[in-house]
């Protein structure tokens, strides 16, 4: 389908910049050239490791790519403990997760502020993985995919086809997130394809076959490859099995 795999690390508020550093190192000589020629691999990192990261990844020549897990949409100013699109392109970030559900539930982030978040990463010359996904009880009311549709909608609405086929949604049930309870592969690809339909909806088919969909929630060594068979699906946000080398290895080499 000529959609390049990506495999993501998202560490959450985890690891100071000392762990960081010695994660990745370790990951790096667990890895084998067939692990990063399979999948493009991400790890995100808390803001305060970004740097130590950028220098050993550029330094050590290390072929993977370096995301940050949230930004603020304006450029500059008066936005006390907030970090711009700008700052993160500087310190070498490629991909930037937007609207992830802990930062729309525990932060209370809106669908207007996804969207403005996404543009921003764009502005700026990133890619932004938005993420996307319902709640248990919106699933138990069968609303799964008015949920999804309408938090694509919100994004897709404001960007331009150029912009929306660079475009990495993530697809995380919030039931799945941290509770070892992943969802079943078929829910994984029905996922994908509401959030094809919405954006073939806005910007047309051949962009819709464009955009990136990961799987998010719960991943682990022991599932990650019934996700990356099915051909809806282009990769993994993995949060726990990205805390240790071993386990995120793990989970590529599966
Ligand atoms: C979902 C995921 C990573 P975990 O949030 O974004 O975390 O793999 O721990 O469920």
């Amino acid at each position: 389908n000529g959609r390049c795999r990506l495999i993501s690390g998202n560490w959450k508020m985890n690891l100071n910049h000392l762990e960081a550093i010695a994660l990745v190192q370790k990951l790096h000589y667990s890895l084998r050239e067939s692990d990063y020629r399979y999948a493009e691999i991400s790890v995100h990192p808390p803001f305060t490791a970004l740097r130590s990261i950028q220098l050993l990844l550029e330094t050590d020549r290390v072929p993977i790519s370096l995301g940050a897990q949230n930004t603020y949409f304006e450029t500059s100013g008066p936005f006390t403990g907030e970090v711009s699109p700008s700052m993160l392109n500087k310190l070498g970030v490629k991909y930037v997760i937007v609207g992830h559900s802990e930062r729309r539930d525990i932060f209370g982030e809106t669908d207007e502020v996804v969207s403005k978040k996404t543009k921003a990463v764009l502005d700026a010359q990133m890619i932004p993985i938005v993420c996307v996904g319902e709640s248990l009880k919106e699933k138990q009311e069968e609303m799964t995919e008015a949920v999804l549709t309408h938090q694509v909608e919100a994004v897709v609405s404001g960007v331009n086809s150029e912009g929306c086929e660079s475009l990495v949604f993530a697809y995380e049930p919030k039931w799945a997130i941290g509770s070892g309870m992943p969802a079943g592969a078929s829910d994984a690809v029905r996922g994908a394809e509401v959030i094809r339909a919405t954006v073939s909806k806005f910007h047309g088919e051949e962009v819709a076959s464009k955009v990136r969909v990961q799987y998010g929630g719960s991943v682990n060594s022991a599932n990650a490859k019934e996700f990356m068979e099915q051909k809806e699906i282009d990769g993994l946000l993995v949060g726990g099995a990205s805390l240790s080398s071993e386990a995120f290895a793990a989970v590529i080499q599966a």
